[in-house]
């Protein structure tokens, strides 16, 4: 059994939930697997709007099993409000697995997200503040608390706490943490937790080598612009979103991985700071924006809008290997006389051969677009590719043309 994998190709909010959610009613396991509660993915059914954050999407699907990866670092108070709060979905406990290897993010990982922000003043990353650079930074510094301490006895959890959090209040002399408010609290999580508690790695091992045909979804968060090693560092988040993730994130080995569905939305949009060339700070990126509902799905914030940049996708391409892309939010776009495309950077006049590893230069590149006639039809209503206006159709094959995929 093969994994089939979605993941932004941009900045992230490229709609990969409401794809997963389309994908997962065939699907018999999702799965995340890097990323915190940081990610918003928002699916609308009908009438119902679920904003999901830590849970995967496919959880609306009731005979899906939903896993958290070890990949992911929860925030066990974040999974216990997104449990009570998904109308209607009772299955939940019977469907979530959590891995027994996931980092836990604590109050005071979140309090220092915020510290350090408030620190570097004018260069800060404009983070979500859930605590996830700090969670993997305790992570990679081999201190991080996993869910396997907390399910595990309570004199074990509770010593490598007090080390943990005493670590912290010696660097950041402002942070407040109530140690046995925190510990008792932790009580009460183990409680909730304990029965979702799985080894994912020999859980997807056998799902994936089973005889029954087993249908598994990966869920990305946030996206490839954001991915550590290759987004735009320093301007990333702090885990692998790009497919490598998926095999690290899960405990899973690359050959498992099948399908890789790349999500471009027709626009592009960015939640806080770094370079964005074909950004529109003008009435362009307003009607975007306002067009297009651009506000975090976490935090609220208005999101940066901009033209397609087909040379972030194309980047996207090479590092994922996407199988099939979907374009989303084309109906954004329903009403633009001209539409563009950024296809090309040039830098002191010279065309740069893919995306530039140096903010720098990503800083001052020119941007080169082509640029398609609009359509004026509202495509919101078009089902099949069939029903949607002719120039609506040109700019999608103009994609496809572009990116080869
Ligand atoms: P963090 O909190 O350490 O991961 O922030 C680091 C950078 O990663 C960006 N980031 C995101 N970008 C887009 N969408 C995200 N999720 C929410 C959403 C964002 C929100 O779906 O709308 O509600 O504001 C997300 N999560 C992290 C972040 O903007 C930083 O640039
Ligand atoms: P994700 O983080 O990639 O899952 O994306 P988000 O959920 O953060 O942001 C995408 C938003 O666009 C959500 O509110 C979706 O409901 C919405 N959306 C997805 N696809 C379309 C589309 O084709 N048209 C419109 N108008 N909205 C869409
Ligand atoms: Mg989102």
């Amino acid at each position: 059994n093969k994994v089939t994998v979605v993941l932004g190709t941009q900045w992230g909010d490229e709609g990969k939930g409401k794809v997963v959610d389309l994908l997962a009613t065939e699907a018999d396991i999702v799965c995340r697997v890097q990323g915190g509660n940081n990610a918003g993915h928002t699916v609308v059914v009908k009438d119902q709007i679920y904003d999901f954050h830590l849970l995967p999407s496919g959880i609306i699907n009731k005979d899906c099993k939903a896993v958290i990866g070890n990949g992911v670092v929860s925030q066990h108070s974040g999974v216990v409000q997104e449990f009570g709060f998904p109308p209607g979905l009772t299955w939940w406990k019977e469907n979530l697995i959590v891995s027994d290897r996931a980092h836990i993010v604590f109050s005071f990982h979140q309090q220092i997200d915020g510290l350090l922000e408030a620190m570097k003043g004018h260069g800060k990353l404009g983070t979500t503040k859930k605590g996830i650079g700090p969670t993997y930074s305790s992570k990679a510094g081999r201190m991080g608390l996993r869910v396997s301490d907390l399910v595990g006895s309570e004199a074990g959890f509770e010593t490598k706490f007090r080390a943990l959090a005493e670590l912290y209040q010696q660097q950041f002399p402002d942070l407040q943490i109530d140690i046995e408010a925190q510990l008792e609290l932790y009580k009460g999580y183990k409680a909730q937790l304990q029965p979702l508690v799985k080894d994912v790695v020999h859980y997807m091992n056998e799902e994936i080598n089973s005889t029954e045909k087993k249908r598994i979804l990966v869920e990305g968060a946030n996206a490839t612009m954001l991915d550590i090693d290759f987004g735009t560092y320093p301007y990333v988040t702090s885990s692998n979103c790009t497919v490598g993730g998926v095999c690290t994130g899960l405990g899973i080995p690359p050959n498992s991985v099948g399908d890789v569905v790349g999500i471009v939305k027709a626009y592009t949009t960015r939640v806080g700071s770094g370079p964005f060339p074909t950004e529109q700070q003008n009435s362009i990126g307003q009607t975007m924006q306002k067009v297009g509902h651009e506000f975090g799905v976490t935090t609220g914030r208005l999101r940066r809008c901009g033209w397609l940049d087909l040379m972030i996708v194309k980047y996207s391409h090479v590092l994922n290997n996407l199988t099939s892309i979907a374009v989303t939010k084309l109906d954004i776009l329903d009403g633009f006389d001209e539409i563009k495309i950024g296809v090309a950077y040039k830098h002191n006049g010279k065309t740069l051969p893919l995306f530039p590893a140096s903010l720098e230069i990503l800083s001052e590149v020119e941007v080169d677009y082509v640029t398609m006639p609009g359509w004026s039809v509202p495509t919101s209503e078009c089902r099949r590719y069939e029903d949607l206006p002719v120039n609506a159709r040109n700019y999608i094959n103009k994609i496809q043309e572009i990116l080869q995929v």
